[in-house]
């Protein structure tokens, strides 16, 4: 489902756009499933480097009721996971993203954002870009999508709209607007609340948050970080890329 002009025009202006119902419940549930297979740490073939633990866990300020509750995130599951790839190549949400950056797609990196009941923490405001997407130009576009209903209380993204359009902020900035979002000071900031199956897209330049959860229910959701193949790739080592070409094709020397 390519995106209408005046939903193009939308993203650019606001940086993000919500597409709702593009998942077909049956593999949102399947993902779901598979996702929480993952996390209770039966999966092998995944390496253990790539996921992150609860920072109240880590401190020991706070208690999950099991391993999988421990868990913050993982990342780079696609790299490794056929169920997690072929989500990623899901011809709706690649129409999307053609829609936004062009006919030659690749999959740079993705998360698997799992905000455990009750010590599933605040996500501080930031750009993900700068923390470790190696690219140029900035043609990047995330798509978040909800395998659980994301809710403000459950502790679902905020966006501050527009934020894309200033290029890399300093992160000195970056701390100014969680201090003002944390004091309930900043007017312009968005909740993306979303349903299972629905999707939000957000520019890899976006100011972006997410609250602690709240609620007793885990509230899950896969973000999968697209580039335009046409990037030159920034990073330090071209070892270090893996982006994995998911529509179109590669283009000589660019990521
Ligand atoms: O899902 C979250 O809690 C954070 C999402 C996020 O930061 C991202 O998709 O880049």
């Amino acid at each position: 489902m390519q995106l209408s002009n005046e939903r193009v025009k939308r993203f650019w202006e606001d940086g993000f756009i919500i597409v709702k119902n593009l998942l077909a419940p049956d593999k949102v549930a399947a993902l779901l499933a598979h996702a929480e297979w993952v996390a209770s740490g039966k999966a092998t073939h995944i390496p253990k480097g790539q996921l992150q633990i609860e920072p109240g866990v880590v401190a020991g300020k706070a208690q999950a009721e099991n391993y999988a509750d421990s868990l913050r995130k993982m990342s780079h599951l696609a790299f490794y996971d056929e169920g997690f790839q072929n989500h990623a190549r899901n011809p709706k949400i690649l129409d999307v993203i053609e829609s936004l950056l062009g006919p030659d797609i690749k999959l740079y990196q993705d998360q698997l954002f799992m905000k455990p009941p009750r010590i599933g923490s605040r996500q501080r405001y930031h750009q993900d870009m700068p923390l470790g997407f190696y690219i140029d130009p900035p043609d990047m576009v995330t798509c978040w999508a909800a395998l659980t209903d994301s809710t403000i209380e459950n502790g679902c993204v905020w966006m501050l709209p527009g934020t894309h359009q200033f290029g890399i902020i300093e992160k000195s900035k970056w701390g100014e607007y969680e201090q003002m979002s944390v004091e309930g000071n900043l007017a312009e900031e968005r909740p993306l609340e979303l349903k299972a199956g629905d999707c939000s897209f957000h520019h890899g330049l976006i100011l972006h948050s997410s609250r602690p959860n709240q609620t007793n229910q885990r509230r899950r959701g896969y973000a999968t970080h697209y580039v335009s193949a046409k990037c030159r790739y920034t990073g330090p080592s071209e070892r270090e890329n893996d982006a994995m070409l998911m529509r179109g094709q590669s283009m000589p020397g660019c990521i």
